[in-house]
């Protein structure tokens, strides 16, 4: 896992946006926005996953493959879909099995873009009411584990001024303590 803030220059999502030179995020910057990330590795990850399911309450969880050949007619919507910044209603884990990607989650109060690039073992925490996306990037492959607390709740809510005052969205700002 490598974080560092998203440079903004319009072009392929799938391109790494770095800052000439890097702006690298600290784990303790993750941390005050509610993002946790721990490192699995892949060989005999089944034990330690199950072990933080059950200790946050995990109950359920599915495996995604995103590539052309892992969604066929779906990829090209799936990958637009992802990219649309948006929050849900509930926390979300996901555990990079193989391949990468970024996931692009939002800083409070400074609404910068924080770029996480993951790889295999890669296990990232995304809290309720954060704004986040996820693309590929030029490998155009990851597989991942995507657990939830209880049944699947994949709506995302893309970002608008009712989002912004959904009551999951304000719970969160309270929890990062830079609520209204
Ligand atoms: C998400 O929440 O955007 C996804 O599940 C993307 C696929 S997981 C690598
Ligand atoms: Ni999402």
């Amino acid at each position: 896992m490598r974080a560092y803030y998203y440079d903004n220059i319009p072009g392929d999502q799938r391109l790494p946006h770095d800052y000439v030179p890097s702006r690298p995020v600290s784990g303790e910057t993750l941390e005050k926005i509610g993002v946790k990330y721990w490192n699995i590795p892949v060989e005999g990850y089944e034990a330690k996953v199950d072990a933080l399911a059950k200790e946050r309450g995990y109950k359920n969880r599915d495996t995604i493959n995103v590539s052309k050949e892992g969604l066929g007619d779906i990829y090209e919507t799936k990958i637009k879909t992802f990219f649309e910044e948006h929050m849900h209603e509930d926390e979300e884990i996901r555990y990079i099995l193989s391949g990468s990607g970024f996931f692009d989650v939002r800083e409070t109060p400074s609404d910068e873009w924080i770029r996480i690039a993951v790889e295999s073992g890669d296990l990232l925490v995304i809290p309720a009411g954060i704004y986040h996306r996820f693309t590929l990037d030029t490998a155009n492959n990851i597989k991942a584990l995507r657990l939830f607390q209880d049944e699947p709740k994949w709506i995302p809510y893309n970002r608008s001024e009712q989002t912004d005052v959904n009551p999951h969205r304000v719970q969160y700002l309270n929890a990062i303590s830079v609520g209204a």
